[in-house]
């Protein structure tokens, strides 16, 4: 366990030296600002044009006795300019800072990809009764749709600042205070849904940064970026992966058109192992060539997509990537996770590295505890992240200190369960991409969906 990561640490410190970072970072952020203050510049001077009397003196003095006629004239435009600037729907900045709900004022968020269903299914898509049922849902399908929203406009952003030399732990703070700002983050009823998985090369999972972490984004590196976004509860689980060489494009094409295969092939009364043959079937159709050497592509068998529940990130089914699966059927209502694990390692996952991640048990009740330092944790974590999955440093910015013996002990009680990260073999690739779907009464939603994949 520590053998690795100290391993890793040591790589980031020496990369550190060739690069110098936080001047990186600070031109960054200075160019971030000037586009901001121009952007604000460029609008108060299309208004200052009809109302300022800086101007209204100019025209005077080429005409002095239309002065009176001028000015009334200019407190009109003033008055109408007002008016049309309200009606003008906002525009998103560049970083995003608009929260997502400003930008729509008609509170209706944008529908994702429909996909019909097909087959026995294909009498759902013109099904009154289930196009009554769908009525009922739309507050719902509205308000996952608002988290998909801020799931595209921060992903957007991300791809457009993520370079090598980056510190990972930098990469995952502007993100998640991206999510916090265009999600309005409100306690449990919107925010962030679980922590950045920003896992490297042959960590697939569950990997993201402690504080103190000195890793640096490499360009050889290849990046899942894994991050889930909520609104009451309703979680768009959604990750892609970012390679700087292209010598990995086949690797993340592998994953992409699986995960797609996945998406395509789910529905109502489907099993879930035909899901993940077909999945498997399309993931191993790739290959690689990595520094000379071929690889055949592999499903991570041990990883699946999985349902999703109101503050349940895995809600008990489990949507395999590998031939062999449950026969379960997946049912009307039900939300997935669509994600597929393309590997040139063994295809199979272990726990290894130094744990980040943690979520409550959600079937755990209630259990009276006696340590004091742990009950104050646990209300902690209730009041904080509820069921949802947290990492150690959603408890540093709490305030929170010296609590990982009152985490072990809550974890050792069952009412915590810790996510250590998930490792394929040292030295292979693994590739990500997911989607959260929906499957409506009359038609499939793939909520996340974006023009990006
Ligand atoms: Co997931």
């Amino acid at each position: 366990m520590g053998g690795t990561n100290a391993e890793v640490v040591q790589e980031a410190a020496h990369d550190m030296k060739k690069l110098d970072i936080a001047e990186n970072e600070t031109t960054q952020e200075t160019a971030a600002k000037e586009i901001r203050e121009s952007k604000l510049s460029n609008s108060n001077g299309t208004v200052m044009v009809s109302q300022t009397p800086q101007n209204d003196d100019e025209v005077a003095q080429s005409d002095g006795t239309a002065l009176d006629g001028l000015a009334e004239s200019a407190k009109k435009k003033k008055k109408k300019s007002r008016a049309k600037k309200k009606k003008e729907p906002l525009e998103q900045t560049d970083p995003p800072t608009i929260p997502v709900d400003e930008l729509f004022p008609s509170a209706e968020f944008p529908e994702g990809e429909i996909q019909q269903y097909k087959d026995d299914n294909l009498w759902r898509t013109t099904s009154e009764e289930k196009r009554e049922l769908e009525r009922l849902q739309k507050p719902m399908y509205n308000t996952i749709r608002r988290a998909a929203e801020v799931h595209r406009q921060v992903r957007k952003y991300m791809r457009s600042i993520l370079k090598p030399g980056m510190l990972m732990i930098d990469l995952c703070e502007t993100l998640e205070n991206m999510v916090r700002r265009l999600i309005k983050e409100n306690g449990l009823q919107a925010g962030i849904a679980f922590p950045t998985g920003c896992s490297l090369n042959w960590v697939a999972a569950h990997w993201t940064p402690n504080s103190g972490d000195r890793t640096v984004l490499q360009y050889d590196d290849v990046m899942k970026l894994d991050f889930g976004t909520h609104v009451d509860g309703h979680i768009v689980d959604c990750a892609f992966t970012v390679a700087f060489n292209p010598m990995f494009n086949p690797l993340l094409e592998a994953s992409r058109e699986a995960t797609n295969t996945g998406v395509k092939e789910a529905g109502i009364d489907v099993r879930l192992c035909d899901v993940g043959a077909a999945i498997q079937e399309v993931m191993e159709s790739y290959e690689v060539e990595i520094n000379g050497k071929v690889f055949q592509v592999k499903s991570v068998r041990n990883l699946n997509g999985h349902s999703i529940g109101p503050y349940q990130i895995h809600a008990g089914k489990s949507v395999p990537i590998v031939k062999g699966g449950e026969q379960t059927k997946m049912e009307e209502g039900e939300f997935f996770a669509i994600e597929t694990f393309a590997s040139t390692g063994k295809g199979y996952v272990r726990e290894d590295l130094e744990c980040s991640h943690y979520m409550k048990n959600f079937d755990v009740g209630h259990i009276p505890l006696r340590l004091p330092r742990a009950k104050q944790l646990l209300a902690t974590i209730n009041k904080q992240f509820s069921t949802l999955a947290f990492c150690r440093r959603y408890l540093d910015r709490l305030g929170e200190t010296k609590y990982l013996m009152a985490l072990k002990n809550l974890c050792d009680a069952g009412i915590v369960q810790p996510y250590p990260p998930l490792c394929d073999v040292k030295g292979s690739y693994v590739s990500q991409f997911e989607h959260t779907i929906l499957l409506r009464p009359t038609c499939k939603e793939v909520i996340s969906r974006g023009d990006d994949y």
